[in-house]
């Protein structure tokens, strides 16, 4: 009689010798790094318990985790706790819970999740950001940037509640408005620490092109955010001064009518002083949101200030402006306008009735719109009206105007980016505190070494939305370090982009007597598999790099990359919306597991979809799975009565030498799809064909056989009950420390056959499945040919005629 399959218990027993035997812990060893694997996801933010979106990327991981081990690999897999930030401090203000004691308690929960999900984590590795022990790290890798040149000092604009009397983050802005004051928020400028992300900009930039590991759409992404142009700065006298202006368009020099200066410029100031209009558009123009999107929606608006500036080539006086769309961080805060060739440039001289000269025609022939009543002319093209560069196309006029401007000293070739220098400060109680002191003598002051971690006090207690550190005496007075007067500790903590752009390095060399990372570390970095969300596709990785970059010009890593391969897991959708912290009905992991148990949650987020597609979430998918490993389950029991004999046994019949040809078979495709492709879904499809070969049969050393390689295969994604079967097999040792089979061939003879496939009546490609292979799984390889997927993508199936090794005829629309 086969036991029943009763998965809380098979779970219970599987989590229990992992335990015992500390499968996963792996002891810090710089040793053959060749054989080294660093599986990583990325770290959750201890919100208070998992959503399916974490199941399906953790789970994720863990196979690939889990397959790497199998392969021979010494893999780890570390998990911890992107600790601080805002969630905490809200929970703090709303319901009076102190935010260590509320993500102390969430992390509690969490983890215990995770063991009871089955993830094979390296708890011995964990970090907490909130812990002193990791967050000191960080604070003295400030001091040695600081040291180094790369951290300064600077005003900049934050969002001020008037009400609240404190500073707000941008997302307790909520319109405008304070989120719990509704006051209206105030720009004002504060002091603010920067790090100098710039210097890298050209390395961060130029790395991804030697980076084919990483989706395109990623790279892409970053590349625009960094976007870096050439171009040339080209100086105009405006009395005694020099105003140099960026341009990628050197070539339309002959055709700037006017200098249009960003509010922010130190010109526009000293003339305000003399001018209350003046001073009054400049007032007008900081109440605009400093993001781009949002200059880019403002209505263009400018005043003529009074100043003329000279042409550098043709010695004409030009007016000039200042306007509210020229940014400050950009270039170098002024642009030199032309309004025939550039729109924006257009509808300002439009506006304020400026004179428009084309300087660029269409190239001959070119079938163009270029009617500069109506548009700028912003194309390249043929240069005219440009006395001593008439003729030559846009390209060649570049380089001899900068060449001719350059001859003069009055420009000289630039490179300019998009990407601006990280403000890492931040007005909020929960995160890692700066470690700097305020003197009156002396000024600003770096903590000495000696004295770190600057400990951040968590018996804190909230009265409104500021941070309570600027009340708390024994936190805020301190004596200089170097003058040894009453001085006064920075309040502003980081940015906490900071704690989650070194973790990775840190889970490699988690050694409490080094602060930061040591040497062990390089012989698991760069991280193998870096997985996780889209979300953080811009911000966190490029700090991560920066920050990577950094400590290995600090020596203290010897790559240049953090993640070697990037894999961006799609997203689980609830009646077609993305899984974020409220689970749906029917998607909340903890109840799933409680009922038909983690293999099955497990396996249902596997077999969806390949990691990296988005999919619909349905119960229904984890009692088809638990269906599946019911069946597993009673031909173990079956299988456990017979003997694993030698292949290619001279008495086997043709139908076990095709079951062996099929094991060999599911193998190499599941091993190519674990490793290569990285598309589990099919490895389900794989090991469900084989469970029915297998089923077909009468036990026999060949059903034996292909048993056991059907849990070697499913292990990664079902790790339990296919612990549970192995030992039930009477094999040994765990299958966690087993290996990859490598089986002798046998006879060769045909085992695959070929499908047809037809898409609405019209042949669109041949398939290769297993003999009388089910409808499930000649679906799931149809889908993942090329040719027919195209055709099946988005569409709704309609009807499904299957004849079994002959045909599968799909209907769509
Ligand atoms: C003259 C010109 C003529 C321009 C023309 C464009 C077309 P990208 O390509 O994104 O780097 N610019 C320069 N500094 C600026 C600032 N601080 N704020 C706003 N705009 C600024 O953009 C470079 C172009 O953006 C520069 O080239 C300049 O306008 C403008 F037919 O100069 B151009
Ligand atoms: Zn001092």
């Amino acid at each position: 009689m086969t036991p029943a399959y009763l998965p809380l218990e098979v779970e219970r027993e599987a989590q229990a010798y992992w335990k015992g035997h500390g499968s996963f812990t792996v002891p810090p060893d710089a040793e053959a790094p060749e054989h080294h694997f660093y599986c990583l996801e990325m770290f959750p933010y201890p919100s208070g318990s998992l959503h399916m979106g974490h199941v399906r990327a953790y789970t994720v991981g863990d196979v690939i985790a889990r397959y790497q081990r199998l392969k021979g690999k010494r893999v780890i897999q570390p998990m911890g706790w992107d600790a601080f930030g805002l969630p905490a401090e809200n929970a703090a203000i709303e319901r009076g819970i102190a935010p260590a004691r509320w993500t102390e308690h969430n992390i509690e929960n969490m983890r215990s999740q995770f063991v009871r999900l089955g993830y094979a984590f390296d708890w011995s590795r964990e970090v907490t950001t909130c812990d002193p022990e990791y967050y000191l790290g960080e604070q003295w890798f400030f001091l040695r940037m600081l040291e180094r040149g790369l951290v300064y000092r600077k005003n900049s604009m934050v969002n001020w509640d008037p009400v609240e009397q404190t500073v707000l983050a941008n997302e307790q802005v909520e319109d405008g408005r304070g989120w719990r004051s509704g006051a209206k928020i105030q720009r004002r400028e504060m002091p603010q620490w920067f790090l100098k992300i710039t210097d890298y900009a050209d390395e961060l930039l130029d790395e991804l092109d030697r980076m084919p590991d990483w989706p395109d759409q990623v790279k892409a992404m970053q590349r625009n955010w960094i976007n870096r142009s050439q171009g040339v700065e080209i100086d105009f006298q405006v009395g005694e001064a020099i105003i140099s202006a960026f341009t990628t368009r050197a070539d339309t020099l002959f055709g700037v009518t006017y200098l249009a200066l960003s509010p922010e410029h130190p010109l526009v100031a000293e003339q305000a002083k003399n001018s209350r209009e003046l001073a009054r558009f400049v007032a007008n123009c900081r109440r605009i949101s400093l993001a781009e999107a949002d200059m880019a929606r403002e209505e263009k608006l400018g005043l003529k200030l009074d100043l003329e500036a000279i042409h550098p080539i043709t010695g004409t006086r030009l007016p000039v402006y200042v306007a509210n769309f020229v940014l400050m961080e950009y270039g170098s805060g002024a642009v030199m306008s032309v309004p025939a060739h550039d729109q924006r440039d257009w509808e300002f001289a439009k506006k304020y009735k400026l004179p428009i000269n084309r300087v660029i025609a269409p190239v001959p022939g070119a079938d163009v719109e270029g009617d500069l009543e109506r548009s700028a002319f912003a194309e390249r093209g043929v240069l005219v009206n440009s006395p001593g560069f008439d003729g030559l196309s846009s390209e060649e006029a570049i380089d001899k105007i900068a060449e001719a401007l350059e001859g003069k000293g009055r420009g000289r070739c630039v490179t300019a980016y998009r990407l601006r220098d990280w403000l890492v400060s931040r007005q909020r109680y929960w995160g890692c505190p700066i470690p700097m002191i305020h003197c009156r003598q002396c000024g600003v002051v770096p903590v000495p070494e000696s004295d770190l971690p600057v400990v951040l006090p968590t018996d804190v207690e909230f009265r409104g939305v500021q941070s309570p550190l600027g009340d708390m005496a024994e936190f805020l007075h301190v004596d200089c370090p170097s003058c040894g007067a009453e001085a006064r500790r920075e309040t502003d903590t980081f940015d906490t982009f900071f704690e989650s752009s070194w973790y990775y390095a840190r889970f490699a060399s988690p050694n409490p007597s080094s602060p930061m990372v040591d040497a062990v570390a390089n012989s698991w970095l760069p991280v193998d598999v870096y997985v996780g969300g889209i979300e953080h596709a811009i911000l966190h990785l490029l700090y991560a790099r920066f920050f990577h970059k950094m400590m290995r010009d600090a020596d203290l890593l010897d790559s240049d990359e953090p993640f070697k391969h990037l894999l961006l897991i799609g997203m689980v959708l609830i009646d077609g919306k993305k899984m974020s912290k409220s689970s749906g009905r029917g998607a909340d992991p903890e109840k799933l597991y409680s009922r038909f148990g983690a293999d099955a949650v497990r396996l249902a987020t596997i077999f969806a979809a390949p990691p990296t597609q988005s999919f619909e979430w349905r119960e229904e998918s984890v009692e088809g799975a638990l269906r599946f490993l019911r069946r597993v389950w009673s031909l173990g029991w079956r299988e456990a009565e017979v003997e694993l004999g030698q292949a290619s046994n001279e008495q086997e019949t043709e139908t076990e030498l095709e079951l062996r040809r099929l094991t060999r078979e599911s193998l190499l495709k599941a091993d190519d799809d674990f490793g290569r492709r990285l598309h589990f879904n099919t490895v389900v499809s794989t090991a469900m064909s084989l469970c029915n070969a297998i089923h077909e049969r009468e036990p026999s050393a060949a059903t034996r056989e292909a048993f056991e390689a059907l849990l070697v295969m499913l292990s990664p994604i079902t790790p339990h009950i296919t612990h549970f079967m192995w030992l039930a097999l009477g094999r040994g040792e765990a299958i966690i420390d087993s290996e990859w089979p490598d089986l002798a061939p046998v006879r060769q003879g045909p085992s695959l056959v070929d499908l047809g496939i037809q898409v609405n009546g019209k042949f669109r490609g041949v398939i290769q499945v297993p003999p009388d292979a089910s409808e499930q799984v000649a679906l799931v390889a149809a889908r993942e040919h090329e040719n027919v997927g195209k055709f099946l993508a988005r569409r709704e199936m309609r009807k499904v005629i299957y004849v079994p090794n002959r045909i599968l005829n799909l209907i769509v629309v």
